[in-house]
């Protein structure tokens, strides 16, 4: 590891772990190996999906949609949710064994009413910027690690606006629970490699942490 490093901790709340409103299959087991990962890590950044109510990719929102529905949006389209992460509810809350006092950021993402953000970097339209890059390359930041929930959705539109903003990017895979939703999964692995997003293991990542590099 070196002091360009950084550990980027994708939306790790209570919506998106069993009993959530939106909950990921197994999400709760990304917390161990994160919390190993975030003990390891000089700088950790965590991003918390936090949508005000009635927002637009909530099902609820449209009338005679259904979750997991596709809209035709003024972006694109845009799957439709549950309810889930409403800002200030506990569903929105990091999960409670996330040690999450470490993190130098929080970044808040899919605030805004009628747009969605899956990536940490720009929202649903693909034009605002969330600030990360600014953040991250005034920090001098140029290798990231990327875990959390979900892999098929925020994990990897987060993985591959990284790459195409010139980071290095890392996603640690057993750090990371999917959705899989239509063949996101292979989707997403598809994706990632395409774009050059290497994908490894939390142990494989620590172990070359340990030699020099
Ligand atoms: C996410 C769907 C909706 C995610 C967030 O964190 O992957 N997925 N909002
Ligand atoms: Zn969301």
């Amino acid at each position: 590891m070196t002091v360009r490093d950084a550990l980027l901790v994708v939306d790790v709340q209570n919506d998106f772990c069993p009993g959530g409103r939106l909950a990921v299959p197994r999400g709760d087991e990304v917390v161990a190996p994160i919390n190993r990962l975030v003990e390891r890590f000089d700088h950790v950044i965590l991003t918390q999906d936090w949508h005000p109510t009635g927002h637009a990719s909530f099902a609820s929102s449209h009338q005679g949609s259904a979750p997991y529905d596709t809209l035709a949006a003024s972006y694109g389209p845009q799957t439709l949710w549950p309810d889930h992460c409403v800002q200030g509810t506990r569903g929105a809350e990091f999960h409670p064994g996330l040690v999450a006092a470490k993190a130098e950021l929080i970044l808040r993402k899919g605030f805004r009413q009628a747009v969605d953000s899956y990536s940490a970097f720009f929202e649903n339209d693909r034009i605002t910027p969330t600030g990360l890059a600014g953040y991250l390359r005034e920090r001098g930041f140029e290798r990231l690690f990327l875990a959390g929930l979900a892999f098929d959705f925020c994990v990897v539109w987060s993985a591959e606006d990284a790459r195409r903003l010139g980071f290095e990017v890392i996603v640690l895979e057993d750090a990371c629970r999917g959705l899989d939703v239509a063949g996101s999964m292979r989707d997403a692995v598809r994706r990632m490699d395409a774009l050059g997003v290497a994908r490894t293991s939390v142990a494989g990542a620590l172990a070359t942490f340990s030699g020099a590099i």
